[in-house]
C-alpha cells in the first residue's frame, strides 16, 4: 500500500539547509538541538538587540565548573573572532546573559527574559556558538520568516506533531525538540520520499551539517530515493542508513545477498573497482551485489577530496547507469563521463533499487590518469560497392575517433573525423561508405 502512495519531494531544501548552516560565523558550524522561547527574528539582529555597542555582560551560574565556564568562553570566543561583539563579565548592567548548564538534554535560549538565560546541556564549544545566535536574534532556518524563499514545506510529509516546528515565526512552540541535528533527516516510517533527482535542477546542495549530510533512521523507513544530490563536507557519512543494532555514526557493510532490514532496506552499495580520467573523459567501473535478478540505478559522483571514512561523499552528480543483477545478485558496470578528466578527485557512487531505496555510498577510489589502450586494425579489409570495409578491436568503455585521409605527403596531413564513439564492444566491422572514389586511402583511430 505504501508504494501506491504518491512520491514526495523534497526541493531545494538543501539549499535552504546550506544557508541555515552558514548562519553567521562561516566556518564554524553550528547544529544541534535547539528550544527556543522569546521572539524570533528573521535571521538578523534587530536594532532591538539589547547589546549596546555590541558589549554584552554575562555571568555564569554558580554550579558550573571551571572547565565548563572555559568551555563556554571558547564558544564566545567564537563569536567575538567572527562579530563585533564582546563579551564582559556582568557587573552592574541593567541587561545581561547568564549561562547555565543542565543534564536534561535541553539545550534553550530564553532571549526575552532579563537575564537571557543560555542552558546548555550538550556543553561544546560549537553548542555554545549556535546558542549565542538565537540570543542575538538568530533563528533557525526551516522557521525564518522568509522561509518560503529557501523552502518548501509539505506537511503531509511531515510526521504528525511535527508541523509546528517548521512553521514560519513558530511563537506557540516553546519547549520542544523537534529540530534535526543531521542536515536532512528520513525517520520514522517515511516512505516513498525523494530528496534530489537525476535532471536537470532537482539535486540539492548538502553540506557542513554536523552530522550526516542525510540520515536515514527507524523500521518501515523505506523507498526513499537520495539522487542527484551535492553532498559534501558534511561531519560525518555523507548517507548514513542506521538501523537499530547499527553502531552510530557508520558505513553499513554489504552484506551477500542484501537480505537484511532496516532504513532503505539497507540497500548494499556498489563497489567502484577502478575509476581514471584519460583524454577529456573519465571512466568509473564497478559492480553490486544485491538481490537476484533486480535492476539497480548506480548514480555516480565525483568529490575534490573522499570523506575522512573513505566512503563518499558526492559532490557532483556525473551520471547514472541502469543494471540488472544476476541469479547470484551480481552486475557490473561501466559509466563514462565524457565532460572532463576528472583525475585526481574521488569517485563514489551509490546504489537505488527499483521501489527507490538508496544505499550509502560507496568506498571512493582514486581517479587516476590513463592512456587509453590503442585500438587494433583486423580482418576483413575488404572493398566493396558500397565502401571499404574493415574490422577494429577496442578497450570497451575508451572513446575513439576514426579518420581518413587520401594523401600522406602533403604536410600537414589532413585527417576527416568518420566517426565518434564510446566503444561499447571490443571489436566491430565499419565501413567506410565516403571510400567510393578515391584510388588511395589511409586510416588511423585516434583517442582524446
Ligand atoms: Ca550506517
Ligand atoms: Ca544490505
Amino acid at each position: 500500500m505504501q508504494n501506491n502512495l504518491p512520491r514526495r519531494s523534497i526541493r531545494n531544501l538543501g539549499a535552504a539547509q546550506y544557508l541555515f548552516l552558514r548562519l553567521l560565523l562561516g566556518g564554524l558550524f553550528l547544529v544541534g538541538q535547539m528550544v527556543l522561547a522569546g521572539n524570533f527574528y528573521a535571521g538578523t539582529s534587530p536594532a532591538t538587540v539589547p547589546w549596546a555597542s555590541g558589549i554584552v555582560p554575562y555571568q555564569f551560574t554558580n554550579t558550573l565548573t571551571a572547565a565548563q565556564q572555559k568551555t563556554y568562553l571558547d564558544g564566545l570566543r567564537e563569536w567575538e573572532l567572527a562579530a563585533n561583539v564582546k563579551f564582559v563579565p556582568h557587573t552592574n548592567q541593567t541587561r545581561w546573559v547568564l549561562f547555565t548548564y543542565n543534564t536534561l538534554g535541553i539545550n534553550n535560549v530564553s532571549a526575552s527574559t532579563n537575564p537571557q538565560v543560555v542552558n546548555i546541556s550538550s556543553l561544546s564549544r560549537s553548542q555554545v556558538g549556535h546558542e549565542m545566535g538565537h540570543s542575538f536574534g538568530f533563528q533557525h532556518e526551516n522557521i525564518r520568516s522568509d522561509q518560503t524563499n529557501f523552502l518548501t514545506v509539505l506537511s503531509n510529509n511531515v510526521a504528525p506533531g511535527n508541523l509546528p516546528f517548521l512553521l514560519v515565526d513558530p511563537t506557540t512552540v516553546t519547549n520542544g525538540l523537534g529540530y534535526t541535528l543531521w542536515n536532512v533527516w528520513v525517520q520514522n516510517g517515511a516512505t516513498n520520499n525523494s530528496v534530489g533527482g537525476t535532471g536537470a535542477g532537482l539535486g540539492n546542495v548538502i553540506a557542513f551539517a554536523a552530522g550526516s549530510g542525510i540520515f536515514v533512521t527507524g523500521t518501515n523507513t523505506f523507498d526513499n530515493s537520495l539522487r542527484g544530490n551535492s553532498i559534501f563536507s558534511n561531519g560525518a557519512l555523507g548517507v548514513d542508513l542506521v538501523a537499530g543494532n547499527d553502531a552510530y555514526p557508520g558505513v553499513t557493510p554489504d552484506d551477500t545477498g542484501d537480505a537484511d532490514s532496516g532504513p532503505n532496506n539497507l540497500q548494499n552499495f556498489p563497489v567502484i573497482t577502478n575509476s581514471f580520467g584519460y583524454g577529456f573523459s573519465t571512466i568509473v567501473l564497478g559492480k553490486l551485489n544485491s538481490g537476484s535478478s533486480r535492476s539497480f540505478s548506480i548514480d555516480v559522483y565525483r568529490s575534490l577530496a573522499a570523506d575522512s571514512s573513505g566512503f563518499g561523499e558526492g559532490q557532483f552528480y556525473l551520471g547514472s547507469v541502469n543494471v540488472t543483477t544476476d541469479g547470484t545478485g551480481n552486475a557490473g558496470f561501466a559509466l563514462t563521463n565524457s565532460a572532463a578528466n576528472y583525475t585526481g578527485q574521488s569517485i563514489s557512487a551509490t546504489a537505488t533499487s527499483a521501489t527507490g531505496d538508496t544505499s550509502e555510498f560507496s568506498a571512493a577510489v582514486l581517479a587516476t590518469n590513463k592512456p587509453a589502450p590503442a585500438a587494433a586494425f583486423a580482418a576483413p579489409f575488404q572493398y566493396r560497392t558500397n565502401g571499404f570495409v574493415f574490422g577494429l578491436t577496442f578497450a570497451t568503455n575508451f572513446s575513439y575517433s576514426i579518420q581518413a585521409t587520401t594523401n600522406l605527403a602533403a604536410l600537414p596531413i589532413v585527417w576527416t573525423d568518420l566517426t565518434n564513439f564510446t566503444a561499447t564492444i571490443s571489436s566491430l566491422t565499419f565501413t567506410d561508405r565516403t571510400a567510393t572514389n578515391f584510388r588511395t586511402r589511409f586510416y588511423r583511430t585516434v583517442s582524446p
